[in-house]
């Protein structure tokens, strides 16, 4: 009998040293110490034993049923620090792994060129100011000196809302509800989107991007309008850029010009970008036709001013060299992100 304990002592407590896992424990449990177990079973067979071996059998059955429930005790909580090791070690993040890549954001070249433009103009003291894309007539052409039978108010070239109201066709009218508004000096630059029923193509867009720009003071003079768009030009494009001025119409300035600028590609030499001529088209200008000025109650005997007008796109072509204006509208990233 005694042997017999101590075989399953022994045994038992080398499977417990091999077990792995806590089911394995239990499984050791129930053979040993459950109601069907080996040592439950000796305990049974004792009625089989002479009455004065009883309690000694008895007392080395329950200290063998002792030790094995420490034993499994102790395996268990082992076993437990072991598995709960492996789980953690399996759901463990390494933090210094790269996290998904976020391409950064870019300004498209059409904003690239738009800052700079202003960030020109603002450093020679100007205001940007903004207006309606829907307009009154009386604004976008009346003010101008527009009339009624002018050839750009055509339908071809207008967007109309109803009879009185437009789509703005340039930003004019920004400039001149701020002469309507306010007294010299004024010094205003006016960024914005225009419309124009055009037919899209290579240089043409029903919604395109102007910049248009007005100076109104006492003693405003052509000098100055000039030595602002050359200032203009070189700090746009760059040293040795300059700008040639023709003389022009248009209803709202007197006199005009079509303002050209020395050609970035071959530096005034004459090239096929230029046309041999050394000069690109790129802007109107003149100084503000003295009607304009009455319309908007500017006391023409006290003050002059210089207007101009240029294309955003346009700029954003000629800084970037690109040959199309789809570039710009397509959006496609390959072509966006190459500016910056
Ligand atoms: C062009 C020509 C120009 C103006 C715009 C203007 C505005 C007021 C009064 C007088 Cl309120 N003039 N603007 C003047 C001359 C030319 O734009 O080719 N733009 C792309």
């Amino acid at each position: 009998m005694e042997n017999k304990l101590r075989e399953i002592r022994e045994r038992v407590l080398s499977e417990l040293e091999e077990a792995r896992e806590s089911s394995r424990l239990e499984q050791i449990r129930v053979g040993v110490l459950g109601k069907k177990g080996e040592l439950t079973g000796l305990l049974r067979g004792m009625g089989k034993l002479p009455a004065e071996e009883r309690p000694k059998v008895g007392q080395m059955v329950n200290e063998v049923r002792q030790v094995l429930e420490d034993a499994l005790e102790q395996r268990q909580q082992e076993l437990r620090a072991i598995e709960k090791d492996a789980r953690l070690r399996a759901e463990a993040v390494d933090v210094t792994l790269p996290g998904p890549e976020r391409s950064a954001g870019s300004l498209h070249p059409m904003n690239i060129a738009l800052n700079r433009m202003i960030d020109v103009f603002v450093g020679m003291g100007y205001e940007v100011v903004e207006g309606y894309e829907v307009e009154y007539d009386h604004y976008n052409f009346e003010l101008l000196n527009i009339p009624k039978n002018h050839p750009a108010r055509d339908a071809q070239d207008t967007f109309y809302v109803d009879d009185n109201i437009v789509l703005r066709t340039h930003t004019s009218p920004v400039q001149a509800r701020i002469m309507t508004t306010r007294k010299p000096p004024i010094r205003v630059i006016s960024p914005g989107r225009v419309y124009r029923a055009d037919e899209a193509d290579a240089t043409h867009s029903p919604v395109f991007h102007q910049m248009e720009g007005l100076v109104i003071d006492e003693h405003i003079t052509m000098g100055d309008l000039k030595g602002t768009l050359d200032e203009f030009a070189r700090q746009m494009f760059g040293e040795g850029i300059s700008t040639r001025f023709r003389p022009s119409f248009f209803p709202f300035t007197e006199p005009s010009a079509e303002v050209d600028l020395t050609c970035a590609n071959c530096k005034g030499q004459g090239c096929r970008m230029c046309k041999g001529t050394g000069w690109i088209e790129v802007l109107g200008a003149g100084m503000v036709n003295p009607k304009v000025l009455e319309m908007c109650g500017i006391d023409s005997k006290k003050y002059s001013g210089f207007a101009f007008g240029m294309g955003v796109e346009r700029m954003a072509l000629l800084k970037y060299n690109i040959p199309n204006l789809r570039y710009l509208y397509d959006n496609d990233l390959r072509f966006l992100t190459q500016y910056r």
